[in-house]
C-alpha cells in the first residue's frame, strides 16, 4: 500500500496524466490513503494561480473556461481544469474535444480536465477538492482553473479559495437581479456577461455596474464588468488580460498573501469540522463516556449544545483517532 502511494505520488511528480488522475480518484474517495497522499505532495504544491469560474447553470461557464483555455496555451502556460458537480459534462462539449483537436492539442499536454463531485458538502469546499487543486500545482500546471456551478453558498466558499474569482452572468435571465440579491456581487474579482450576441447584453452591463458602484466593498481592486461571447470566443482575451491583471495586483498589493492565509484557514476549518465530527462518530460506539452524556440529553438533564460543549473539551481528545 504504501510502495503504491509512493509509486503513485512520484509518478505524479513526473507530471504523469494518468498517476494525476488515479490520485484525484484517491482523494474523492478520501481516507487515510488520501490523507498520506496529500501529506507526501504537499511541499510541491501552491504554485499556480487559481482561478474561479462560478455562476448559474447554462450561463457557459464550460464555454468560457474553454476559450480561456486557448488564450493561456498562447501565453505559453499550462492548466488544469476541475469541474466540481457540473450540470452538464464538460467534455460534453463538442466545442472543447473539437477546439482542441483542430489545434492539434488532442494530446496537449498542456491541458488536464476533470469532473469532480462535491455532493453533500454544502457551503464548504470539499476537501477533496483542496487536495486536487495541490495535485494540479504538484503535476506543474501553472494555471489551475475550478468550476461550480449555482449561485450561493457553495461560490462564497470557491470564492475565498480561489486567487480570481469570475463571476459569471448571462443577459436576460434575471440571473443579474438575483445575482444582487443573495449578495454574491461582492465575490467577483472579475464580472463576465457571458453571451454577449444574446440581446439585453448592454442591460445587464448597466445593471451590474450600477450594483457593484453601490456595493464597491473593494476600493483597491475595482471589479472590471466584460462582455463576452465565450462561443465564438469574442471578448475572452479581454477577460483573459483581466486576470492577469488581477494578479499582478494580487502580488504588487499583497493581498494573495492575504487570500492564501484565509484559504488556509478555511481548509483548516474543513478538516477540523470533518475530524471532530468522525471522531465523535467512532467515539460514539466505543467510549461510554459519550453514551452517558447522550442519556442525559435523553434524560432531559443536559441541552444539547451544553452535552457538545462537554465534548469538545473532554471527551473528543480521548475518542478514537
Ligand atoms: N449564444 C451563446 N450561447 C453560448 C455562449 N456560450 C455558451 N453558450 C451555450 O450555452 C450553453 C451552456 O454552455 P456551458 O458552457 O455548458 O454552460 P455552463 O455554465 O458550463 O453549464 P453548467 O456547467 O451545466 O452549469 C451551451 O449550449 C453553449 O453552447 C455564447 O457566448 N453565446
Ligand atoms: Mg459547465
Amino acid at each position: 500500500l504504501t510502495t503504491d502511494l509512493t509509486t503513485l505520488s512520484d509518478n505524479l511528480l513526473k507530471g504523469d496524466r494518468r498517476a494525476l488522475a488515479r490520485a484525484i480518484t484517491v482523494a474523492e474517495t478520501g481516507g487515510s490513503q488520501a490523507t498520506e497522499l496529500s501529506k507526501r505532495l504537499f511541499g510541491h504544491s501552491s504554485t499556480a494561480h487559481l482561478i474561479g469560474v462560478t455562476g448559474s447553470p447554462g450561463v457557459g461557464k464550460s464555454t468560457l473556461v474553454d476559450a480561456l483555455i486557448t488564450n493561456i496555451r498562447k501565453a505559453g502556460l499550462t492548466v488544469g481544469v476541475l469541474a466540481i458537480d457540473p450540470t452538464s459534462p464538460f467534455t460534453g462539449g463538442a466545442i472543447l474535444g473539437d477546439r482542441i483537436r483542430m489545434q492539434g492539442h488532442t494530446l496537449d499536454r498542456g491541458v488536464f480536465i476533470r469532473s469532480m463531485a462535491n455532493r453533500g458538502h454544502v457551503g464548504g469546499v470539499s476537501l477533496a477538492t483542496y487536495d486536487a487543486v495541490r495535485m494540479l500545482e504538484a503535476s506543474g500546471f501553472n494555471i489551475v482553473i475550478i468550476e461550480t456551478v449555482g449561485v450561493g453558498q457553495s461560490e462564497l466558499a470557491i470564492a475565498k479559495t480561489a486567487d480570481t474569482t469570475i463571476l459569471t452572468l448571462m443577459p436576460g435571465s434575471g440571473d443579474d437581479v438575483q445575482a444582487i440579491k443573495s449578495g454574491i456581487m461582492e465575490i467577483g474579482d472579475i464580472y463576465v456577461i457571458n453571451k454577449g450576441d444574446l440581446p439585453g447584453a448592454s442591460k445587464a452591463y448597466s445593471v451590474i455596474v450600477q450594483s457593484l458602484e453601490l456595493t464597491a466593498v473593494n476600493n483597491e481592486w475595482r471589479p472590471p464588468v466584460l462582455i463576452a461571447s465565450a462561443e465564438t470566443g469574442d471578448g475572452t482575451d479581454k477577460v483573459w488580460l483581466a486576470i492577469t491583471q488581477h494578479k499582478d495586483f494580487l502580488e504588487s498589493s499583497g493581498t494573495l498573501v492575504e487570500r492564501r492565509k484565509a484559504k488556509i484557514q478555511a481548509e483548516l476549518s474543513e478538516i477540523i469540522a470533518a475530524k471532530a465530527k468522525r471522531n465523535f462518530q467512532e467515539g460514539m460506539s466505543h467510549s461510554g463516556q459519550i453514551q452517558a452524556l447522550l442519556q442525559e440529553v435523553l434524560n432531559l438533564s443536559l441541552d444539547p449544545h451544553s452535552a457538545a460543549d462537554r465534548l469538545m473539551t473532554e471527551l473528543l481528545p480521548f475518542a478514537q483517532k
